[in-house]
């Protein structure tokens, strides 16, 4: 067996086998923990020059950082990665902004993971890369002579190839892609549309090929759908802990009868200010609710640094005041918004808790809280699942309430339904929705993804 090498933008800090939060994190930290490995990517640190850390090891994971000079960290993070390639990938091409001088940037951090990964990779190590950050490494790692297999899985969606094509930049990314042996996505939907972008736009044929196989420049590239999953009986044993559930019990008992939850990093891709408009509709078109249902949206700032993360989040919190000011009465608020993370043994029973969980992306490339609140639910009593049809998972999962994020109406419609779904449709939605799940759980994510990765 290979010894596995994961690179992914930001190295997670990690304490004994225990990641902060996050889909990518648990994922690759997971992956790791089984037959150790080693973990590379940027440490989080703006320093005067972009330049290694000392490497540490906790268990059997060797951690090597690097940390990012201001510039670097301005036109490869801020600029062309989440300025650009995050907005186009969840077609918001509105959001976006272009500069070359930021893409530059971007294949600079590209080349400088490289050179530094380089030396550290033996013959027969499997190399597998996460994420938009690093679309160009394979291409870098490649110009450094190394000749290991080399695969990408992409969290995000990947768009239309026309709102691709929007990138400047484009073709250069799709030729450096190429360079990958293995490119995993989350949906068959993402995987056409690379496929429709390469065969149509970049000279690639699929002639004569095994399903899914395109070359291009006379280099053979396999593409996959590795759809990411969770730990489902993990996730329900955190949620019935009995610590952990009278905390939920006790934060409950502060709320109204009936919760509606949402958990999402304050992103514009995850369709916060349009879920709180069909909750105001919501409020307004089921005055019966009144004095019955809070909605809870947890919601850490991510990427503050960014004009367009600190303008949505300015909105929300005028749009929560807004509608509090409008419905609440002297004893009963109706929505309850939350600007922090909390601990995993503190979300999971508050899902379990939910009646309801509202998920509604305008693009998500799966969205692992819908998994979370599925998997954490009692399955005598379910709550319900709200999904975005947009989120990757909606593939999967759907045995949930499935919605347009932009229907405010549809949305409203479906937050009264779910508040009063006969316990039996509970039941038969939750285990259909288990069942794919406990199917394409973490491990098999994992497990397919090492395995096609060394087979090709
Ligand atoms: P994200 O966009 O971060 O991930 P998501 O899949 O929902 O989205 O994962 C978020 C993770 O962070 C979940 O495990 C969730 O429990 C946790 N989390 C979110 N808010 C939290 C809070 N307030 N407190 C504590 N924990 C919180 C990217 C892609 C997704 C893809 C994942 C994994 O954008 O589409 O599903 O990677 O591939």
């Amino acid at each position: 067996m290979s010894r596995l090498v994961v690179v992914s933008n930001r190295v997670a800090p990690i304490q004994e086998g225990e990641a902060t939060a996050g889909g990518l994190a648990a994922g690759v930290l997971d992956a790791l923990k089984q037959k150790g490995g080693l973990w590379f990517g940027w440490s989080g640190e703006v320093t005067a020059t972009s330049e290694p850390t000392p490497e540490h090891t906790v268990g059997p994971i060797t951690l090597f950082t690097i940390n990012l000079s201001r510039q670097d960290y301005d036109q490869f993070y801020r600029g062309f990665a989440n300025g650009t390639l995050w907005p186009a990938l969840h077609y918001q091409i509105g959001l976006g902004r272009f500069e070359w001088p930021e893409f530059e940037g971007y294949r600079r951090v590209n080349d400088l993971f490289a050179r530094a990964l380089t030396p550290l990779v033996r013959p027969d190590d499997l190399v597998w890369v996460h994420d938009y950050h690093l679309l160009c490494l394979a291409d870098s790692l490649r110009a450094n002579g190394l000749r290991n297999r080399i695969g990408l899985f992409l969290h995000t969606p990947f768009p239309a190839p026309g709102v691709f094509m929007t990138i400047p930049s484009h073709a250069a990314l799709i030729k450096a892609m190429c360079a990958y042996d293995l490119l995993g996505f989350q949906t068959e939907q993402d995987r056409t549309a690379f496929l429709d972008y390469v065969t149509r736009h970049a000279g690639g044929s699929a002639d004569g090929l095994a399903d899914g196989t395109v070359t291009i420049d006379g280099r053979v590239v396999r593409t996959g759908v590795y759809p990411i999953g969770v730990h489902v009986e993990e996730v329900r044993s955190q949620a019935e802990t009995p610590i952990n559930r009278r905390q939920a019990t006790r934060m409950r008992a502060n709320l109204m009868e009936r919760l509606i939850i949402s958990v999402d990093r304050l992103d514009y891709s995850k369709g916060l200010p349009q879920r709180f408009a069909a909750f105001e509709r919501f409020l307004a078109d089921y005055p019966a609710q009144h004095g019955l249902v809070t909605f809870m949206q947890i919601a850490p700032p991510s990427r503050s640094d960014i004009e367009t993360y600190q303008r949505i989040r300015r909105e929300l919190e005028a749009e929560a005041g807004r509608i509090n000011g409008r419905f609440a009465e002297v004893d009963w608020v109706p929505l309850r918004y939350l600007n922090r993370s909390f601990a995993r043994n503190v979300l999971m029973p508050l899902y379990a808790e939910a009646q309801a969980c509202l998920v509604t992306p305008l693009r998500d490339g799966m969205n692992l809280v819908a998994k979370e609140f599925a998997a954490a639910q009692d399955p005598e009593e379910p709550g319900v699942l709200i999904l975005s049809e947009f989120a990757g998972a909606a593939r999967e999962l759907d045995a949930a309430l499935l919605v347009n994020p932009y229907d405010e109406r549809g949305m409203a419609q479906a937050m009264d339904r779910a508040l009063s779904m006969p316990v039996e449709e509970r039941q038969d939605r939750h285990q259909a929705m288990l069942a794919v799940m406990r199917r394409n759980s973490l491990e098999r994510w994992r497990d397919r993804f090492v395995a096609d990765l060394q087979a090709g």
